[in-house]
């Protein structure tokens, strides 16, 4: 989020960005209120920051072993299933539940659900040591986002149970796009 003041020192021009583009929103306010708004915008900016980086995400891979020849393909994941928000939740409607986190992580499988249920190996993974809470997909901490992830992947012999990847990686050159580049961190 970026804040500009314009010539009138009452009109604010604030530039918010929801992961994918950039929006502009213009306030009016009181000279009186100036401080309190910077204020408030300050603790929105930090609310709107939670993200990691690409080398964020390469290391936490890395940490559970995840070779190098992979990477490109996580990264390409986790910038079409989250964009790097580590908090994001999304609600898929009806009884399709909901995705958490920055690999998004869908509640129904892998998170908040009660042992006993039958399905197949993969959708059993939090029986078999990837039983972790909803809430913990959208901390800051994504070491045991990965572990699941790393699990799910193994399970389905790939990526295909992220859509982000099916439609916005697979089959794709993913060498020669820089948002994918792994070798600087
Ligand atoms: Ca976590």
């Amino acid at each position: 989020m970026k804040v500009y003041q314009q010539k009138n020192a009452r009109i604010y021009s604030v530039q918010f960005y929801n992961g994918y583009h950039n929006y502009n929103r213009l306030f009016e306010i009181t000279m009186e209120a100036d401080y309190i708004l910077l204020i408030a915008m300050a603790a929105i900016s930090c609310t709107l920051a939670a993200k990691k980086d690409r080398c964020d995400v390469v290391h936490a891979l890395r940490d559970k072993g995840v070779p190098y020849s992979d990477m490109r393909n996580w990264l390409c994941l986790v910038k079409h299933e989250s964009n790097f928000h580590y908090d994001a939740v999304n609600d898929n409607g009806g009884d399709r539940w909901s995705d958490y986190g920055i690999f998004q992580l869908n509640s129904k499988y892998f998170c908040d659900q009660p042992d006993g249920i039958t399905g197949t190996n993969c959708k059993k993974l939090r029986q078999k040591g990837c039983s972790d809470t909803c809430a913990s997909f959208k901390d800051s901490d994504i070491s045991n986002d990965v572990y699941c992830a790393v699990r799910i992947k193994n399970c389905y012999g790939g990526y295909s149970a992220w859509y982000g990847w099916v439609n916005r990686c697979n089959g794709r050159d993913l060498v020669g796009n820089s948002d994918y580049d792994y070798e600087d961190c």
